[in-house]
């Protein structure tokens, strides 16, 4: 018989590439997913999956959910996906960012040392832990977070490095760079710009409205980066692992790469003032991006750059997807579906 999965946040981006990973496998699926998940993330979902995955509802913020899931499940391996996983939106509701991303990550292994003490565990850590720590980021950086979401994924992290070295739990922390899909949430950058500029070339939308064009990120494939979290749990003993490509690009770069995938024809005016950069199209002289600092964070993290030696040397994991190539993704994703 086949190994058993338990994934929290089952209708994220990660869950949609790690469920068809595990499924691949042979494994059995529980999903958890919340009351109030879109009822539009479902019908996806099920869309690709059928009844293949048990769904149950649940919550983070709910310990019993997830102990009475667990009993059920009875998991070999347990993927805690689930956050609250918006950076900017975190200066909002911090509490709650925490209450989900760090107490929830508390509570979810003290039901697992209770109900399946032999479970394995993965933890979605974040390379946002790193913060403003100096570039190229690896296991041995110092972490410098720079926002309640990252303040709250660290002590997650350690809540995982304790529970290892102090129950002898089988719990790793993926320390994974920012990866991107054509499932990625409109509210991350990359996506928000594949899709506006996907509506602006249908004429669906003028322009598209972003914040810091100069913060630079490490940015992989999910498809790719899930293979790394189900690697971390096959292997001999616990650990933490850095997942990255190893370089990085600005946000602007980014729009670039896009604007050229979408063949818009465009120009492009730079000012010393940030807040006056714009992008036209060519074509028709109107303003197609341009800046709006109510995109901007109270504090930034700069730059993102992972150093992942060690997940490639000890597990042999290797990102086979290029920048070029998810940009061209999830470009034509999103025009397809525009
Ligand atoms: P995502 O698409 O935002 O998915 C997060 C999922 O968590 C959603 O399905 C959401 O449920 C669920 N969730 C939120 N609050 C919850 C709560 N209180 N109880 C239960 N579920 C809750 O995130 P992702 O990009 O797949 O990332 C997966 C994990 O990796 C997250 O923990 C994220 O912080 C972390 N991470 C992501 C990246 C990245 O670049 N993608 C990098 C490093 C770490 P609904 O569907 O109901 O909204
Ligand atoms: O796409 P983002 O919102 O991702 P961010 O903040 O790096 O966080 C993502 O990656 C983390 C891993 O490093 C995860 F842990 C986290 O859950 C999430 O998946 O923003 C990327 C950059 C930022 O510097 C932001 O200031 O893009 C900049 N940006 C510029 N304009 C924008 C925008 N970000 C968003 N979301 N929207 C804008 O209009």
């Amino acid at each position: 018989m086949g190994q058993f999965a338990f994934i929290t946040g089952i209708f994220g981006q990660d869950s949609r590439f790690l469920t068809k990973h595990l499924l691949d496998k042979n494994y059995t699926v529980y999903g958890m997913m919340r009351r109030s998940s879109k009822l539009s993330a479902m019908q996806d979902f099920i869309k690709d999956f059928g009844d293949k995955v048990k769904l149950r509802y649940g919550d983070m913020t709910d310990p019993s959910s997830i102990r009475k899931i667990l009993a059920e499940a009875e998991p070999d391996e347990v993927y805690n996906l689930a956050a609250q996983s918006d950076v900017r939106v975190s200066f909002d509701i911090p509490e709650y960012t925490a209450e989900v991303n760090a107490t929830g990550v508390v509570d979810l292994i003290s039901a697992m040392r209770e109900i399946v003490p032999q479970a394995k565990l993965y933890q979605a850590s974040t390379s946002e832990c790193f913060g403003r720590s100096k570039p190229p980021q690896n296991e041995t950086s110092i972490f410098q977070p720079t926002s309640p979401y990252g303040t709250a994924k660290l002590h997650a992290y350690w809540e995982v490095r304790n529970a290892r070295e102090g129950y002898n739990m089988f719990a790793c922390n993926g320390l994974l760079f920012n990866h991107e899909s054509e499932y990625r949430g409109e509210n991350f950058v990359t996506r928000k710009i594949t899709s506006s500029i996907a509506r602006i070339v249908k004429g669906k939308q003028q322009c598209l409205s972003l914040g810091n064009l100069d913060a630079k990120r490490d940015w992989g494939s999910a498809q790719d980066f899930v293979k790394a979290m189900w690697m971390m749990l096959q292997h001999d003993k616990p650990d933490d692992y850095v997942v990255a490509t190893g370089i990085a690009h600005t946000v602007r770069e980014f729009l670039e790469m896009v604007l050229q995938c979408s063949g818009i024809s465009y120009w492009h005016e730079c000012s010393s003032d940030p807040l006056e950069e714009k992008y036209y199209n060519s074509k028709t002289g109107k303003v197609i991006v341009k800046i709006d600092p109510s995109f901007y964070r109270p504090v930034e993290v700069d730059y993102l750059l992972g150093d992942s030696t060690k997940i490639r040397n000890t597990l042999g994991w290797e990102p086979e997807v290029t920048l070029e190539q998810l940009v061209s993704i999830m470009y034509k994703h999103d025009f397809e579906v525009q």
